[in-house]
């Protein structure tokens, strides 16, 4: 079996998304998702330009030495760009294979090691008044554990906060420049506390409850904040510091027992050696999309069992269907799996990308199709062209650009 041809895409039905298939001389495709928020089009043009023309040729099946030679050999490594194309191979090699072989792809990672996959949803209020209905509403849709981020008094817009009109800084702003949002730690720090409080007192004890700081906390902050959320005690308190600056996690992982999540910005397995050879996270976030694959998130996955630390992988809005799909098979088959992050996506999206996967009951599953289980609908991507958009940047009080 040989590649004939492959071909990149992007389509936006609401916001960009970059994606590979793969062809072969007997008719097989495979797809993957090599979206990159806000930064689409280098990710578009390093697979065009650089990738596309070294793999027409080669043998599907060879994955391991197709993901090495695209990695080792172009001595270029690591870096978002990179990796996301990476995995956007790996990926559509695995639909392939799986295709081929006539099974969903998680059999192929050894099968499934349990049933059904937990999974998260993303709760938000400018004020307490609305959080309390937005946990509200994904209870009603079934969800078991949710994200709550909420709007800090004094400051105009907070990143994950949506106004009730749906708009807000999570839906990417497809202007000429991005979004200049306000922050202030101390008066975030102050908050957030009473936001746990009042929502353990309106939902009870039992209710898995996330909070993700995006990066924005100094490693004594972020200390702070752990142990202010103890009492409360946080299913996970995620990218806590920014995530460059391993040792960082040391100081605060002494301070606090609250468990920290960590890596959805990291695209490599050294990003996290530190962090996960001396235990100081609790669950590891990178995404298929942005970790080069399923070949090397399958490797991280297994260290971090090593150590106790689960694999609970980035599931925005902006992880198209094709790589979400790709973590809940290898999330349904390694046994150290935590829990899903899962926003769902918007209905031109799902025209764009038909899933079998299924959410019920607050669990995914990955579904029973051979490969992925996802298409992709060309016609439909066609009516969504491009729009250039940006992530928000956030300015302190001062100007300063501040930390994501
Ligand atoms: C967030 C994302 O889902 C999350 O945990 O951190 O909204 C993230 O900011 C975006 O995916 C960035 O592209
Ligand atoms: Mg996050």
């Amino acid at each position: 079996m040989k590649i004939t041809d492959a071909t990149v895409s992007v389509t936006c039905p609401g916001r960009n998304f970059v994606t590979l298939r793969i062809t072969t001389d007997e008719g097989v495709t495979g797809l993957g998702d090599a979206t990159l928020n806000g930064r689409e089009l280098a990710v578009a043009s390093y697979l065009a330009d650089h990738v596309v023309p070294l793999l027409a040729g080669r043998d599907p099946h060879r994955i391991e030495d197709t993901w090495q030679y695209l990695h080792r050999g172009a001595y270029w490594r690591r870096g978002p760009v990179t990796m996301a194309a990476i995995a956007a191979v790996d990926v559509a090699l695995w639909d392939i294979k799986a295709k081929v072989a006539g099974l969903p792809l998680y059999q192929l990672l050894g099968g499934a090691s349990r049933d059904r996959l937990t999974a998260y949803g993303h709760a938000d209020g400018r004020d307490l008044p609305e959080l309390l209905d937005s946990v509200r509403a994904r209870l009603a849709q079934g969800y078991r554990a949710i994200r709550v981020q909420s709007g800090v008094p004094g400051l105009r817009a907070v990143y994950g906060v949506h106004a009730p009109d749906g708009s807000g800084s999570t839906v990417p702003h497809q202007q000429d420049r991005p979004l200049v949002e306000d922050w202030d730690t101390d008066a975030y720090l102050r908050h957030i506390p009473a936001v746990f409080e009042a929502v353990r007192a309106e939902f009870g004890a039992e209710l898995p409850l996330l909070h993700d700081a995006h990066h924005r906390l100094t490693p004594v902050q972020a200390a702070r904040l752990g142990k202010d959320l103890e009492p409360y005690r946080p299913f996970w308190l995620e990218d806590c510091t920014p995530a460059e600056n391993q040792e960082a996690l040391r100081l605060v992982r002494r301070a606090t027992t609250t468990p920290l999540a960590i890596g959805e910005v990291f695209n490599s397995v050294f990003d996290y050696q530190t962090l996960i050879t001396e235990q100081l996270v609790d669950h590891v976030r990178s995404s298929v999309t942005h970790f080069g694959g399923l070949t090397p998130l399958r490797k991280l996955f297994d260290l971090a069992a090593l150590y106790q630390i689960k694999g609970s992988t980035h599931g925005p809005e902006d992880i198209s269907p094709v790589g979400l799909a790709a973590a809940l098979h290898l999330e349904l088959a390694v046994h150290n799996f935590g829990i899903q992050e899962y926003t769902g996506h918007s209905a031109p999206t799902r025209e764009v990308f038909p899933a079998a996967y299924t959410f019920e009951d607050g669990f995914l599953h990955p579904g029973e199709e051979p490969g992925l289980g996802v298409a992709y609908d060309e016609a439909a991507a066609a009516r969504h062209p491009y729009r250039r958009s940006y992530l928000p940047v956030n300015r302190l009080a001062d100007g300063s650009v501040h930390d994501w």
